[in-house]
């Protein structure tokens, strides 16, 4: 098989068509604030241990990815250590345990450089692939993602990560307003709301794929 070669997988509402060459992994936010207790997502009030249950999966669609040579996007959510990329509605919103740049057991909550912002072990970044760091929840404001992606030749995205209601959701409503093609991986991606997960992947693919496409990672790992 050549990157060039058109593969077809099975998804909905239909079959998602794309070349490796010109399609990337796009890895969102698998970040230990958000996966492992002590972070962002646990000051929020979140059990952190759903989104756990996914690492596995995104461990083999990440190897198999890469094996095939596919372009490979790690986006982390983030602040500058003295907050002046985080308005005040984000930071002041709620009555969270710690707030954003306050000291919890793994450095300061969602700043840029701490441990907690590093992403997990099992699906560190590779020497040149790309990671995006991101104030918002969409990977494409306030960040070089498009222009990157435009560089690369790239046209398709396949997704992975979390929540998939929020930074998820946000990313492919951002990607699919600027012309790219997505699929969102059904079993690569968890949110804290079992019933949020379920909403945000019917919304993506309902009316003949607004949003984009769905499917779970067995079709496109037979694939490559
Ligand atoms: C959230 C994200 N949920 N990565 N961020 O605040 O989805």
């Amino acid at each position: 098989m050549t990157t060039r070669h058109t593969l077809q997988l099975a998804a909905l509402p239909f079959a998602f068509g794309f070349q490796v060459a010109s399609t990337a992994l796009v890895i969102i936010d698998m970040q230990r604030d958000f996966v492992e207790p002590g972070g962002f997502g646990e000051t929020l009030g979140n059990d952190v241990s759903q989104l756990a249950r996914i690492v596995p999966t995104c461990q083999v669609v990440l190897h198999a990815w890469r094996a095939a040579g596919g372009v490979v996007v790690h986006t982390r959510e983030g602040h500058l250590g003295d907050l002046s990329d985080c308005p005040p509605a984000k930071l002041n919103r709620g009555q969270p345990t710690l707030r954003i740049g306050d000291v919890g057991p793994m450095g300061r909550i969602l700043i840029r450089g701490e441990p907690g912002h590093q992403i997990i072990a099992e699906l560190a970044p590779l020497a040149g692939e790309i990671i995006i760091d991101k104030p918002g929840k969409g990977a494409f404001y306030a960040t070089s993602l498009h222009t990157m992606l435009q560089q690369a030749g790239i046209t398709h995205l396949i997704v992975m990560g979390v929540t998939t209601e929020v930074c998820v959701q946000s990313t492919l409503r951002e990607a699919n307003d600027r012309g790219y093609d997505c699929l969102l991986l059904t079993d690569c991606t968890n949110s804290y709301f079992p019933q949020f997960k379920a909403a945000a992947l019917a919304m993506v693919h309902a009316q003949g794929g607004i949003v984009g496409w769905t499917a779970a990672s067995g079709g496109l790992l037979a694939l490559l």
